[in-house]
């Protein structure tokens, strides 16, 4: 199982040569194209290493870190070099001072999983400071559970693609439902609906408004508006406004099962700030004719339509406010609740939401609690580094940032996800000592100090499942551990018992023994249903028979316990209803974030006076041919690259206004950094709108300088490295303003994928 589909692999040498998607899957993803060939590749860790410098010099802030050679050592060294420099952190400086918050997405798998190895070790080393929320969802993951008590249930407990395609009249899409994103699901997925339901809709007489600057981000039959990035607020503000005025808003639903929807419509209609929120006003800054927004909220009022916002809406700056109008706009219409009606948020972001969950608790390895109570919103890390002792916003808290000395990442890579790299890196040089797990050079395992080679989920037995898929799988090996790589439970494990805590952290079990259990634990769960599909077999069984079917629940509606009894299950919010105004976050007076939906104007946005220096609005989304950055060297990924460099789409008019054509390779810059690109010519993009996916790995022309130009396409040399606002400090890397030039030098290679030097001793 890949987070991007369930598979089973042909081995041969040691390497995976070919891949067979499951069966039953109607939709496989193409990106398990990557596979093949990955295992053995030259970007792999073969063994445990020291940076040269950290070694000779011992620990200490350095500005060679990611332009340094490596020193070979044993398992042996290395377990006392780490454990040795842990345990000098700890009486030094204490816990706090070590940032474990390790954010990542590593490999399925409920118990080799990256994230739970080195939050469970770290615990019971005497805790760290931990990162809050995702880079996915940082910004939902706050605003959300004020707003309607939970964030994870909009995912979890979506309304389902069977009910969709059976009852939705009208889709209304911001940020389409790009089918390459429902490629992936974090732990893995057996089946991919999507594409499916949204054809049986279509052919039952549904429709799909998709509001994106991509058309690509609707696939099939629609009505595709393109408005301005960043605009989207705005719009829904206007559609919400139409509804208001033309006495469409349902009064009865809004007083029942709502708060706040009057102090709400007093800034929607102009009487808090002068400014009414009419079609005509979003239509100058969405660049829409005002029409489309008075017909499309006649159209929306008259059926069963469903508000659908995608992540990505809330990856930018003040990212709170397009979920927070999305579900008013959908409690406007009153169908919250109806089948077929109401809220989605993720359809078309990950394959989870529209598939039915399991009502079990999945395997799960126990962590245990952090002594540490300092945290960071996760996309802070950075403000962390270059700030301790200073004191941040954060939902209503004044937390400080501690004096970090070592920082502790296995299964991610901040060169991937995190914005303003040039920023990043001068972070980098401040803590003693990084120590990265990761089975590739990643660009942030060429900045460690201390780097240990971990395994791939190909190299190991494993078992996986998720809330929302029927089954639980076996992951077996398909091929032996590469080089000198180990299981990331192995390493710590070693050094869990030179710090003396090895019994506590093993529980005596070998990972074998792990497995089973954890999966037995499990089947207890199952059994005790009556309810269930099948028996689970004993352990022996279920691994070499196949998987195990659970119990599915069918045919929900988001919210539909709510609707038919609001006092019997109220909402976990302090009305116990959805509050379109919050008085808690009216309380914390941020000037980013008001106490109701309201429309900001964004930093970076066609409309800013930046947008005179940088003309070009940069989508920096999820790429169709990886997962981020894993396996940007698998063939998938190459085959889509341009001389080597990720592509960068761009509307025909700006491609001329360059002298460009598809093909040729570009420099993108803005004032805070730049990349090479080769360009793709599309009509499908609004003019002025450029689009570059996340995951080339970072290619410095010049490693010892940490704004240098990257040479291969990483997009997060450009991104700004500022919050989504006060409240929740969410990830804005979505959005960007920056310019294009042909680049007419000569070409340099490609280093990305090459390890550093590592010396033998
Ligand atoms: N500009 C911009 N930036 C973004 C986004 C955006 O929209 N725009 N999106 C953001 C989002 S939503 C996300 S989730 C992040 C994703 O960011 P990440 O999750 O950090 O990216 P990955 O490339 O998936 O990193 C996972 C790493 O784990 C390693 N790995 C795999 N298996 C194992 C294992 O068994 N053990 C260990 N130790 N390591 C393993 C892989 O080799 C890889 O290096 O990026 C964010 N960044
Ligand atoms: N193939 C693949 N699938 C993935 C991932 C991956 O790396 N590869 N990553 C997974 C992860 S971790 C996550 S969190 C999800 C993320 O899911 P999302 O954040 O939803 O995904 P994105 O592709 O970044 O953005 C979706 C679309 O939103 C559109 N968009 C951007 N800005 C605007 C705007 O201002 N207005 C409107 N209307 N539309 C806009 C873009 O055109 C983009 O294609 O994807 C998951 N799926
Ligand atoms: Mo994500």
């Amino acid at each position: 199982m890949a987070h991007w589909g369930m598979f089973s692999a042909q081995a041969r040498d040691g390497e995976v040569v070919a891949v067979q998607p499951y069966a039953g899957d109607r939709d496989p993803s193409p990106i398990l194209g990557n596979i093949p060939g990955s295992v053995r590749h030259r970007a792999r860790i073969a063994g445990p290493a020291v940076r040269r410098g950290w070694l000779e010099n011992g620990p200490g802030p350095s500005t060679r870190r990611g332009d340094d050679e490596y020193v070979a050592v044993s398992w042996d060294e290395l377990t006392e070099i780490l454990a040795g420099e842990l345990q000098r952190v700890k009486d030094r400086h204490g816990n706090r001072a070590i940032f474990g918050g390790s954010y990542g997405w590593s490999a399925p798998g409920r118990f080799h999983h990256a994230q739970s190895q080195v939050h469970r070790f770290l615990k019971m080393f005497g805790g760290y400071t931990r990162s809050v929320h995702s880079y996915s969802l940082g910004a939902t993951g706050v605003i959300m559970p004020r707003v309607l008590g939970t964030h994870w249930k909009l995912f979890a407990r979506s309304t389902s693609w069977e009910v969709i395609a059976r009852e939705t009249d009208l889709m209304v899409c911001f940020g389409g439902i790009p089918l390459k994103n429902t490629a992936v699901n974090d732990g893995g997925t057996s089946d991919h609906p999507t594409r499916d339901a949204l054809e049986r809709m279509r052919a039952r007489g549904g429709r799909i408004v998709s509001f994106s600057p991509i058309r690509s981000d609707m696939h099939g039959e629609h009505e595709w508006l393109a408005p301005r990035p960043g605009t989207d607020v705005a719009i829904m503000l206007a559609l919400a406004y139409v509804l208001a005025t033309e006495g469409l808003a349902d009064r009865e639903f809004l007083d029942r099962y709502c708060t706040g929807y009057d102090r709400f419509e007093e800034y929607l209609l102009g009487r808090t700030d002068g400014v009414p929120k009419t079609p005509e006003w979003a239509a100058t800054l969405s660049g829409l004719p005002a029409g489309t927004f008075v017909d499309l909220a006649r159209r929306m009022a008259r059926g069963r339509t469903l508000v659908s916002v995608t992540w990505s809406l809330q990856r930018v700056r003040h990212g709170e406010q397009a979920p927070w109008a999305g579900v008013t706009l959908a409690a406007m219409l009153g169908r919250l609740g109806v089948p077929g009606g109401g809220f989605g948020h993720g359809y078309g972001s990950m394959n989870e939401p529209g598939l039915a969950p399991v009502p079990y608790p999945l395997p799960t390895l126990f962590q245990g609690n952090n002594d540490v109570a300092d945290f960071i919103p996760v996309a802070a890390i950075s403000d962390l580094l270059l700030r301790p002792g200073e004191q941040f916003d954060y939902d209503g808290q004044r937390p400080t940032f501690p004096d970090i000395r070592l920082v502790y990442w296995a299964g991610g890579n901040p060169f991937h996800h995190h914005q303003d790299i040039g920023r990043l890196r001068r972070a980098l040089r401040r803590p003693d000592t990084i120590v990265v797990h990761d089975p590739y050079w990643t660009a942030m395992a060429k900045h460690a100090d201390i780097v240990v080679p971990s395994t791939t989920a190909l190299e190991r037995d494993d078992l996986t499942c998720t809330r929302n898929d029927p089954l639980l799988v076996a992951m077996q090996a398909a091929v032996p551990r590469f080089a000198d790589a180990r299981d990331d439970y192995d390493t710590f494990t070693a050094l869990a018992h030179r710090l003396g805590f090895g019994e506590t952290f093993t529980e005596g079990r070998t990972s074998r023994q792990w497995l089973e259990h954890l999966y037995e634990q499990w089947r207890g769960f199952v059994l005790a249903d009556d309810r269930r599909v099948e028996d689970p077999p004993p352990f022996e069984d279920f691994w070499y028979g196949g998987p195990v079917r659970m119990r599915t629940e069918d045919d929900l509606t988001l919210f539909e316990d709510f609707r038919s009894d609001p006092d019997g299950h109220p909402l976990r919010t302090p009305s116990g209803r959805l509050e379109i105004f919050s008085a808690d976050i009216d309380s914390f007076g941020y000037d980013d974030c008001a106490g109701h939906p309201t429309w900001y104007e964004p930093d970076e946005w066609l409309g800013s006076p930046r947008a005179e220096r940088f003309p070009l609005h940069l989508i920096a989304n999820q790429p169709a041919t990886r997962l981020h950055g894993q396996l940007d060297h698998g063939s998938v990924s190459q085959t889509s690259k341009i001389r080597g460099r990720e592509p960068i789409r761009m509307h025909p008019d700006d491609a001329a206004a360059r002298g460009l054509e598809s093909g040729d390779i570009v420099r993108v810059f803005n004032d805070r950094g730049s990349c090479l690109a080769g360009v793709v010519v599309d009509d499908g993009l609004l003019p002025s709108v450029v689009q570059l996916a996340t995951g080339a790995w970072y290619d410095p022309l010049d490693p010892s300088d940490p704004g240098s130009m990257c040479v291969h396409g990483n997009a997060n040399v450009l991104t700004p490295d500022v919050g989504t606002s006060s409240l929740s400090h969410g990830c804005t890397g979505q959005h960007v303003l920056v310019d294009v030039e042909r680049f007419d030098g000569e070409l340099p290679p490609i280093r990305a994928y090459d390890p550093p030097v590592v010396r033998q001793r």
